[in-house]
């Protein structure tokens, strides 16, 4: 049987690849950070917190023995990296943090596999945040970086050091650019799950306003299930290399809103500019969504959409979900967990 490592098993990405890989008959390694109270209503809400196969191992990304002793223990040969301090607006307050655990990180992973098995395929989690300051569009392997936030340049760091590790030594490292992808398991904080959380609690009338940052902000949204297969199928070529996942589809954060607002049956519209915007219920013409400049960032990445055409021909990957069918799934699973007072 193979054996993965799987870190940052307590986030979306690292719930949704446990369970594939589980589905595909590996055993797989969660690591996890110490805290003082460890959640794992993730896995536990896909059902697979008990699996024979999951072993839970207590580890943390920024400790070099930890990493070591991480890969001797276990004799896994694949190590998906998906720890990170992952929200870009807290990496503008957190920036050394944020360089320690995603920049340095990876690199303290990537000397553990060199010190302890240099057989060890390797994925690093990148991310389009890393174009930032668009350089061409749509956005691909080759289009010049320009990061636009600590964790932005923090992650292009981990980027090069994996192709440098690949090129210096022979280490199987993948690099995966993937775009937004998003969930019913995506983090309260990031912005569609902030909107479909919102509007669930909006739609039962435990909420009465959703305050947002820049309305403008387009981005290329895909369903998490969808990307976790393209970085298993990363791990399964001949040789190591940088993809592109992205749905080449981008919409606006108030599209996104006009979308959840759909999916819960409430119909709105837009009035007002700047940080005057608002959008109004047509049916009561209460104000349900406003702008607060408190979610502004100081430097925005303005607009990503990726072009995935490398993955579809050297992968076969391809999204299979639309925005639509995100959205929708995303709206659906908050409104079942408000009204059993669920609060992850
Ligand atoms: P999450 O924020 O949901 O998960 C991040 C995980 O990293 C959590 O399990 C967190 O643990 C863990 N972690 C943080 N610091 C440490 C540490 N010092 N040691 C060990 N574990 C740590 O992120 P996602 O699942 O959304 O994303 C997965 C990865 O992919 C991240 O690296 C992210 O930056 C990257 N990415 C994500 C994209 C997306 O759209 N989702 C797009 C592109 C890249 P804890 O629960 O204790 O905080
Ligand atoms: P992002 O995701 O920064 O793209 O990083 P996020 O959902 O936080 O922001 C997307 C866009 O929405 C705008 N926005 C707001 N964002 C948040 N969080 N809260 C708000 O109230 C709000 N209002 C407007 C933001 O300014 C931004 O333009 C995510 C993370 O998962 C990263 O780890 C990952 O690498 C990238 O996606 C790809």
């Amino acid at each position: 049987m193979k054996k993965a490592i799987i870190t940052g098993i307590t986030g979306q990405d690292g719930a949704y690849l446990a369970e594939l890989l589980l589905e595909k008959g590996y055993i797989v390694y969660g690591a996890f950070r110490r805290t003082a109270s460890v959640n794992f209503w993730r896995i536990e809400e896909l059902g697979i917190h008990e699996h024979s196969n999951l072993h839970l191992v207590e580890y943390d990304l920024t400790d070099l023995s930890s990493n070591i002793r991480l890969l001797q223990q276990t004799e896994a040969t694949e190590v998906y990296n998906l720890a990170a301090q992952s929200f870009v607006g807290v990496s503008f307050d957190q920036p050394i943090t944020t360089g320690e655990i995603t920049g340095m990180g990876p690199v303290n992973l990537l000397e553990a596999i060199r010190i302890v098995n240099p057989k060890i395929r390797f994925y690093q989690a990148s991310t389009s945040e890393m174009f930032g300051k668009v350089q061409a569009i749509p956005q691909k392997e080759d289009t010049p970086f320009y990061p636009r936030s600590p964790y932005g340049v923090a992650k292009l760091y981990a980027h090069w050091m994996t192709i440098n590790y690949r090129e210096s030594y022979d280490i199987f490292g993948a690099s995966g650019i993937l775009f937004n992808h998003e969930s019913p398991l995506r983090g309260q904080e990031f912005v569609t799950r902030k909107i479909t959380n919102s509007i669930a609690r909006i739609k039962l009338g435990k909420q009465s306003i959703l305050e947002l940052g820049n309305m403008d902000a387009k981005r290329d949204w895909g369903y998490a299930k969808d990307y976790v297969k393209g970085m298993w199928r990363m791990l399964q070529v001949d040789e190591p290399d940088t993809y592109v996942l992205a749905t080449n589809r981008t919409e606006t954060v108030r599209d996104f809103v006009t979308l959840a607002c759909k999916a819960a049956e409430i119909q709105v519209e837009w009035q007002g500019e700047g940080e005057a915007e608002k959008a109004v219920d047509t049916s009561t013409g209460r104000t349900l969504v406003a702008v607060n400049p408190r979610f502004y960032r100081p430097a925005e990445v303005e607009l990503l959409i990726g072009d995935p055409a490398k993955a579809r021909e050297k992968l076969g990957w391809e999204p299979k979900t639309t925005l639509e069918e995100l959205c929708q799934m995303m709206v659906e699973a908050d409104l079942r967990r408000n009204k059993i007072g669920f609060s992850f």
